[in-house]
């Protein structure tokens, strides 16, 4: 432990967003999420920790890393999914739920068992292996506190709508 870590403070250029994954098998999803964050200029850091599988771990991984100034983190799962409500379970920071296709409803269940979190323990539910929409929401909380990343944002969100504009489909000038 250091002394951020102690004083709970944020390092300069530490990660501020957490990506868990529940299985080395849903990485490829969440390359997304990573490009995303990275165009930003948002650090973050990736970790495959199954909810089920190594849950002492988890339990130490999310204590360390609300210590070391994650702020934000973004939790995908699939099957079962019971990832990202055990992490919303142990804290406080804002927790972003990515259900992933697979299983018997390729991936319905997943959507299904993150976004019904019980009153108290909210999890931001995105679409079904959304985790572009996952890495700029976690982009427009941290936002709020950091005007200049507000500005990365809006100028995303607008690179967004001109490449909308400049479709081909849309070249009647309207
Ligand atoms: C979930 O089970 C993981 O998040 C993954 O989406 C799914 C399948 O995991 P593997 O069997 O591929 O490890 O826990």
């Amino acid at each position: 432990m250091n002394a951020a870590t102690d004083a709970g403070a944020t390092v300069p250029g530490s990660p501020r967003v957490a990506i868990v994954v529940g299985s080395r098998s849903d990485l490829p999803t969440m390359e997304a999420a990573t490009q995303t964050l990275d165009e930003l200029g948002i650090g973050h850091e990736l970790r495959v920790i199954s909810a089920h599988r190594a849950p002492d771990l988890l339990d130490r991984y999310i204590a360390d890393a609300e210590g070391r100034g994650i702020t934000v983190f973004i939790a995908a799962a699939g099957l079962a999914a019971h990832l990202p409500g055990v992490i919303a379970s142990k804290t406080t920071r804002p927790v972003i739920g990515v259900p992933l296709k697979g299983g018997v409803s390729d991936g319905l269940d997943a959507l299904l068992s993150i976004v019904q979190m019980p009153k108290g323990v909210p999890v931001a539910t995105v679409g079904v292996g959304n985790a572009t929409n996952a890495a700029l929401l976690a982009a427009q909380i941290l936002a709020q506190a950091d005007p200049e990343l507000r500005a990365r944002v809006a100028e995303h969100r607008s690179r967004g709508a001109q490449a909308a504009a400049d479709d081909p489909t849309n070249a009647d000038g309207v």
